[in-house]
Parts: structure tokens; sequence; C-alpha cells
């Protein structure tokens, strides 16, 4: 029996990565500064991953930025705007994609898969070619060799390439006719490799996990026809994030060496394939999670092993994680802050690899009794301990009834008592509720950590902070304020910590995208909400201003989709308990004097299932949540959402069933494409269409605003629109804020002026 890993955390225990990449970017490091550090990375972890006993360990899982990044330069994929000469790679051609540069605008970002991760997006035209030109994958191989260790080099498969690029060049070009030239790229990649010594390729066919087409079948149907041609190397697809339903019958079927599953999302079907396999075919059963950071349950895991080793011995199995340890935290032994008790129940990469090798040894008798044993205990332990079960609010989230998803009248009454109490003038401006996060906030909020700053020093501060804000909009003329957020660090991160059943990691930071890193929290137990978390700041800033003030949570979907979350329950019962937890906050915010409330959800089409079956139960209990936590207010308390660059076509029904008083959303990157969706459905509620793009630095003019206002209400009715940015204000720097702010709310005046 084989151990195995698809992929290790490469931020280093301490964020070594990122300390190196934004170093090199601010031109603090040279190259061989980065180079050397990326070096030291990827030995600190091939050790770890060799002194662990996995036999099978990944190379080119390694980037400085991301991974489908480091693919499309590794096949010349650059779009032309970069003047790429088009031979010669290095990592400066990558960090300009993902970045931009003066003269050219960075490559769009999006979400891999469900997960939180961002990967670069390949930009395909009629002018694409792929050609051979990086040599990351076989520097790394050889690096790691001169290691003493012969890797298995990873790399994303065409199929899947193919299917997360999109088209630029506004052509008719269908992507997936560029699949002949990028298996051809994939087959000499393979013959090098062969070539250079590697025993084992690793290409990732996730697109397994969604609803495929006949054009994607074909691309892997004839991909892997074409590899299967390449002598002296083993091949191995790798699906993840999901089952392989009625992709099975096409996955089980690949002419390759190997197969990797996800067995732990797709637990059930996992004796299925084992089944299904032919004599000759290695199956990688990926039972430890390789998203979640709890201890496996050895013993349960153990038991589907033997089972599987039994339909195909175990000569041809092979045991790994469910997916790449990317999306794992580094190590569980920096955390010398968590309790012992709680500790005794994580698992983070470093750990998921000795759950790996147990089993692998298990598989061929040696059993090692002490940590099986360990581990149970450490099962008991949790499923019963004091801390994860709280009786209060399990009988209160059973007994969440009718009357508390619905509000007391419908949109058209609730609007006529809301305008009447804030009179609000037409085209009503607000943002989406943080400023920015200056330096000196940053630095407040650490010395307040590390108690060099009193509670009284940083809560004056705070005020002081919340004061200029509601200053500055007041001056500007907004009509809806906020308070800017200054004393939150992460949108997710500042509610767990004030609720109870959250826990917090030191250093368990992932990668989101490039050198941005979030820190999630481990939802562990039943949630709820001993005392006020926001109604403090809120309510000072409201005490500032005569002008309506806007209190600011976070949605209870988005609130799970951020953290690592318990798995001894259905995902909709922990989402329903802090939907409880935000809706007492609503109730005391609306108590404390604020007339509106926005309840942020912007993950609510993250969280949308991978596959199109599991739509409906999904966005019933997301829908349900946001009503449990908004419907617990007035008539006349205007409830907000926001929803950052989503797709919204999908779910539009869904989002108007959430039946928020307004929604604010990402429009205007796509010159209010987006708002497409809300105009053929006629949605029935007001509409904040973002009108300035928050995610580049440039600083948008009146007249680019007003032009797409008006394209705006040219489809919606003027008296429902509202006027904000497409996002929050955080990782900006007051000085392109301030003018573009400035300009939104002349916008609004101009437009409102014409009207009358
Ligand atoms: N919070 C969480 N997840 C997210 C976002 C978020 N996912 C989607 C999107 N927003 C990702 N965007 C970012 C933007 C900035 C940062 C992380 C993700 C960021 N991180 C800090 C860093 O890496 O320096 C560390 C965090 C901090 O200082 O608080 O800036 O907003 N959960
Ligand atoms: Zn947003």
């Amino acid at each position: 029996t084989v151990s195995h890993n698809l992929g290790f955390p490469r931020i280093g225990e301490r964020r070594e990565l990122k300390k190196a990449t934004e170093a090199y970017w601010k031109g603090d490091l040279d190259y061989a500064g980065l180079e050397a550090a990326g070096a030291e990375l990827r030995r600190a972890n091939w050790a770890k991953q060799q002194a662990a006993g996995i036999d099978l360990i990944p190379s080119n899982d390694f980037s400085f930025y991301d991974q489908v990044l480091g693919l499309s330069c590794l096949i010349g994929n650059v779009p032309e705007r970069f003047g790429w000469n088009g031979r010669d790679m290095n990592i400066d051609v990558a960090f300009d994609m993902a970045r931009g540069t003066q003269g050219a605008i960075a490559c769009e970002m999006t979400k891999w898969f469900d997960t939180n991760y961002h990967y670069i997006v390949p930009e395909f035209t009629q002018n694409t070619s792929f050609n051979l030109v990086g040599s990351k994958i076989f520097d790394e191989f050889a690096e790691a060799k001169a290691q003493g260790i012969v890797t298995k080099p990873v790399m994303v498969g065409p199929a899947t390439y193919l299917t997360l690029g999109k088209v630029t060049d506004g052509s008719n070009l269908d992507k997936f006719d560029l699949a002949d030239s990028l298996i051809e790229v994939y087959v000499q990649i393979a013959e090098k490799l062969a070539a250079d010594g590697a025993e084992w390729l690793q290409i990732d066919e996730p697109i397994f996990s969604l609803d495929l087409n006949d054009a994607q079948r074909a691309v892997i149907e004839k991909a892997y026809a074409r590899l299967a041609q390449v002598d002296g190397i083993k091949i191995m697809v790798a699906n993840y994030f999901g089952e392989l339903a009625d992709n099975m019958e096409l996955f089980t079927s690949l002419p390759v060496e190997a197969l990797h599953i996800d067995a732990v999302r797709g637990i059930k079907e996992a004796e299925v394939v084992a089944a299904r396999l032919d004599d000759e075919k290695y199956l990688s059963v990926g039972i430890i999670d390789g998203r979640n950071i709890w201890k496996t349950d050895l013993e349960r895991a153990l038991a589907t092993i033997e089972t599987i080793k039994g339909e195909i011995g175990a000569g041809r199995l092979i045991v790994g994680p469910s997916c790449s340890l990317l999306h794992s935290p580094v190590t569980l032994r920096s955390e010398t802050k968590l309790d012992d008790e709680f500790k005794n129940w994580l698992a983070f990469a470093e750990e998921k690899l000795d759950e790996i090798v147990f089993l692998a040894n298990a598989a061929d008798s040696k059993l090692d009794k002490t940590m099986l044993a360990d581990n149970k205990q450490a099962m008991a332990d949790r499923a019963d301990s004091a801390r994860i079960h709280d009786a209060a609010v399990k009988r209160r989230a059973a007994a969440v009834a009718d009357k508390d998803r619905q509000r007391g009248s419908p949109y058209a009454e609730r609007a006529k008592k809301q305008h009447a109490k804030m009179n609000l003038p037409a085209y009503p401006t607000t943002t989406i509720g943080s400023f920015p996060q200056t330096q000196e906030v940053r630095k407040a909020r650490a010395a307040h950590k590390k108690g060099r700053m009193s509670d009284a020093e940083y809560d004056a501060f705070l005020e002081a902070k919340i004061a200029e804000a509601v200053k500055m909009q007041e001056d500007m003329g907004f009509d809806m304020l906020v308070h800017g957020e200054f004393e939150r660090n992460d949108m997710v991160e500042y509610f767990g910590e004030q609720l109870a059943g959250y826990a917090f990691t030191k250093f368990g930071w992932v990668q989101s995208y490039g050198s941005r890193y979030v820190k999630p929290p481990i939802i562990f137990g039943d949630v709820s909400r001993p005392e006020p978390m926001t109604v403090k700041w809120s309510k000072y800033a409201q005490s500032l201003t005569d002008k309506p003030m806007k209190g600011m949570l976070t949605g209870p979907v988005t609130m799970v989709q951020w953290a690592f979350v318990r798995d001894d329950q259905p995902r909709s019962e922990t989402v329903k308990q802090v939907a409880l937890a935000i809706r007492d906050e609503v109730v005391d915010l609306e108590a404390a004097g604020l007339a509106a409330i926005q309840i942020d959800e912007a993950a609510f089409r993250e969280g949308l299932p991978l596959r199109r079956a599991d739509w409906d139960a999904y966005l019933k209990w997301a829908v349900e949540s946001f009503r449990i936590a908004s419907c617990g207010v007035a008539d006349d308390t205007q409830i907000h959402t926001h929803m950052c660059y989503s797709e919204f076509n999908d779910i539009i029904e869904a989002i108007a069933d959430m039946d928020a008083d307004c929604i604010s959303i990402e429009t205007s990157r796509s010159q209010m494409e987006l708002l497409d969706a809300f105009v053929a459905f006629q949605y029935p509620n007001e509409i904040g269409p973002g009108v300035y793009d928050i995610h580049s630095p440039r600083v948008p003019e009146k007249q680019e605003m007003i032009d797409l206002l008006k394209k705006a209400t040219k489809v919606l009715p003027a008296e429902r629109v509202w006027v904000n940015p497409d996002c929050g204000l955080k990782t900006r720097g007051w000085a392109e804020v301030e003018p573009a702010l400035r300009h939104m709310v002349d916008a609004a005046r101009e437009l409102r002026d014409r009207a009358a």
C-alpha cells in the first residue's frame, strides 16, 4: 500500500512565502533572494513529507502565486497586452499577469471550485497557441531529486484548464477546440518528465466533480487516449471536491495507470469505484479530509480502506488526502495557545500526513495500536464534550417557525414606512461598509492585541476614527452613513471571536489568493451570541449624526462558508444556529436606534453546490437562514445585503426570496451586465448597482458614474436605485477613496437635480 499526498501548503509555517513575495514586489528582496526563499520552503516541505513516511511526494505543487497561473506560464499562454516576447519565461511575467502593470490590466481571478482559494483565469483568443516555454515543473523535479526524493510532479489537467479559462477577444472561438494543441504540450511535458526519471505524473481534473457537457467529455477522452501513448511514466488522474456521479463511467474507463477519488465527499461511491476498477489500475483513496481540520476517525477510515483492499488488493491501493492540503493550515505544532483537549481533536496538514501513513501501514498489517487507541479516545472525547453541546441552542434552533422567517409586511408596505421614517432623497448614496484599513489602524489593533495599548486607549482611538469617518461622509453629502469597521480584522474572524462555539488559531493561515491569506475560524460547537458584538460602535456612530447610520453584519452563510465547520452535524444546522445568533444582534441594533442594518452575504454564491442536482436543497436553507437572521425587526427597519462579484443569473429567484429591502452588487466591471438577471426577473426590491470598481486603484470620474447610473435606470425603476461602490473599501487607500466617493456623491446629486 502506497502512502500519498496530492499537494502540501506552500505558504510556510510562519507565512514565509508572503513575506518573500511582498518584499520582492516592494524591491526589498532581489530575485535571488526570492528564489532562495522558495527553494527553502520546497526543501522543508519535501523533507517533512519524507520524514512522515509519505511514499508519493508531490512536486510542482509549489507556486509563488497560483498553480493555474503557473500552468499558463509553463505553456506560454500569456495575454498579448503583457507584451511578453513569446520565448523567455520568468516569474515577473506571472506577477504581471496576476497583479497588472501600468499598461495592462491584471488577469481576472476567481474562486477555485467551492473553496475560498482564487486562481488566475486563463485567457483564450483566436491567436492562442500553446508552447512548452517554461521549465518550473522540470526544475522542481530535479531539485527534489538532488535532495534524494523522486517526486510525483503535479499539474492541472487539460480539460480542467480549458473549462476554467475564458474567451476574451469577443470572438466565437470554442475554447474546447484548443484541446488538440494543448494536449500535445502535455505529451511533451510527460515525455520530458519520463526522460528526467519521473515515475508518476499526477494530473488534476476536478471537473469530474461537475456536471460535464459533451465538449468536456470529448477533451477528456482525447487527452488521456493520447497521454496513454507516452512510455516510461505512470499517469494518475485526480478528481476531488465531489462525487463522480454520472461521470463514473468516463472516469473509471480512462486509459491511465491510477485514479484518485475524493473519498470524503464521495464516500458513498468509493467502494463502487473500487469494484469497477480494471485489474491493472491503482486506486488512490482520498480518505483524509483536505478541506477541514478535524482528526479523521481512523477506525472508520480503516474499515473503508480494508473493504477497498478486499476489492483491489494491497498492491494497487494508494491512501491519501481527499485533495491537495493547500486548503489546510500547516501545522498544529505552532498552536501553543490552544488548550490540549481541543487541540487533540484537530489535524492540520502535517498531522494529516501521519494519518495517511497510519492507514497505509494498517492496510499492510502494520497497525499502530497506540495511535489507533489515542484516536478513538479523541473521537469519543469530542463527541460528548460539554463544550460542543448547548441544549438551549439546539432547542431554539428546533423551534424556529415560519413566523421567524417572515417580515411583518411585504416589501411594498415596508418601503413606505422606511421611506417615511428616513426621508431619503432619490438615488440615495451609501457605501458597502468598510473604509481603508490604513497602517495606522492595523498598528493600533496589533498594539492593543499585544497589550501595548490599553482597552481605553484603543476604544478612544476607534471612536476618533469613527468620528472622522462620520464627519467626512457628512461633508461629502452621503445620505446613509457607515461607521467604517475600523475595529474589525477579517469580517468573519471579528464576529467569530465574539460567538460561543467558535475557536481561533494563531497561525492557521490558508492562502486565499497570491500573497493574501485568511485565518478561518473553527466552528466546533453549538453557536450562540453571549453579548452584543457591534452595537457599541454602531450606536456611537449614530450618536454623531442625524443621518441614518447603517449597522454592519456578516450573514450566516458567509460566516460558515469562510470557517472550518464541524463535521458532526449537517452544514445547514450550523448555519441555522449562526443565523439565530445574528438575529439577536440585528434586533439589538434596531433597539439601539439603527434604522438600517446590512447583513452581507459575500459568499452566498460560492456556497452553491458544484452540481445542479444539489442546488435547490442548498438555496432553500441558505435563503431561510438569511430570513431567520433578518426578520426579527419591524417593518420600518431597512434590511440591506451585499453580494460580491457573482454570477447572479442562476440564483436570482433565491436572492429575491431573501427579501432584503435593498441589495448592493458588483456591476461596474461588467458595465452593468450583471444587472441583466435582476432586470429580466423584475427584481422587486431596491438595488444598489455598484458604480465604482473598488478592485482597481483608478479614481472614476463623475461622468462615468452618471453614465453607469443612467444605464441602470433605463432598466430599473429610478425610485428603487441606490448609489454605492462595488464592494467594501478596506483594501484601498484614502488617497483614491476620497476623490472617488466625492465624484460618486456628485454623480447622484446631478441625476437627482436633473430629475427634479
Ligand atoms: N475574508 C475571508 N474570505 C474572503 C474574503 C475576506 N474570501 C474572498 C475575499 N474576501 C478574498 N479577499 C481577501 C482580501 C484581503 C485579504 C484576504 C482575502 C487580506 N489578508 C491579510 C493578508 O494576507 O495580509 C491577512 C488578514 C488580516 O490582516 O486580517 O488582506 O475578506 N475570510
Ligand atoms: Zn463585495
